[in-house]
């Protein structure tokens, strides 16, 4: 019986010989930029040495097939969908986070949307990772959409029962989303303390905008840094010297 595909073995890959793994998020929507575009930012993202391209957006109606089949013509890292619902999936990824959102109010975005995803998921062979998503507060748009009873931001007990519970389900991972563009990230705290006690590694995104924020959430214990709004805004410009300051300060900020 297979539990582990290759991609995630990959991620766990480096994460073992880095101590973290940075994954850059490319929302499909031609309202935020062309499949020409998204390439090349998935082209300067891996020159800069991140790990992954996670594929989603909470609003998606997306150009979702026409911007992975670009940037898979661009990179060799792994491309990962993050659905935002069931519109969210294609067939050329790599691999999909089969993720539950698990302190929403609702069945459908906890195993209904899942249900209605999984055969097509078995028929393409995409590789399934299954992820545990919590949202806290403020939670963006991931949190309306989601109808997520957000985590309140300083009781990082709750987020840790939230994701032990995951653990023990079977989760291969935990992910404590702030809400993309959040002003503010996970608190450290938090991080912390869900890094202390969980066996599974714990992603964490939203609202971690410059080199420094992101070495502090990887000095907490975050064993996967995501990051998107600040890299679809700066990275064509710069050519990706933040994201390599970045990955280097998260790399650094393990070795300590
Ligand atoms: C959103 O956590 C991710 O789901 C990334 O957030 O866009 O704020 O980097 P940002």
């Amino acid at each position: 019986m297979t539990v582990s595909g290759p991609v995630w073995k990959t991620l766990l890959k480096v994460l073992k010989e880095r101590g973290v793994v940075h994954l850059t998020l490319i929302d499909p929507d031609p309202v935020k930029q062309s499949a020409d575009a998204a390439g090349k930012i998935a082209k300067l993202a891996e020159a800069a040495g991140t790990n992954g391209i996670m594929i989603g957006g909470s609003t998606a109606f997306g150009i979702i097939d026409e911007t992975i089949q670009t940037i898979k013509q661009q990179v060799q890292i792994p491309i990962i969908l993050f659905p935002g619902n069931i519109s969210g999936l294609s067939r050329f990824a790599d691999a999909v986070f089969f993720m539950s959102l698990l302190n929403s109010r609702t069945t459908y975005w906890m195993i209904d949307a899942q249900t209605l995803a999984a055969r097509f998921i078995k028929n393409f062979d995409l590789e399934p990772i299954s992820m545990a998503y919590l949202i806290l507060d403020p939670g963006g748009t991931a949190g309306f959409v989601g109808d997520a009873r957000l985590i309140p931001r300083d009781k990082p007990e709750i987020a840790l029962g939230y994701s032990l519970a995951a653990q023990y389900i079977g989760f291969q991972l935990v992910y404590l989303e702030a809400g993309s563009g959040a002003e503010n990230a996970v608190p450290h705290p938090m991080v912390e303390l869900l890094s202390n006690k969980l066996d599974v590694p714990v992603a964490v995104g939203g609202g971690m905008n410059t080199a420094e924020q992101a070495a502090a959430t990887a000095a907490a214990g975050a064993d996967i840094i995501v990051q998107g709004t600040i890299i679809e805004r700066t990275i064509l410009k710069d050519k990706g010297k933040l994201l390599t300051k970045t990955i280097e300060a998260i790399q650094q900020a393990k070795k300590k």
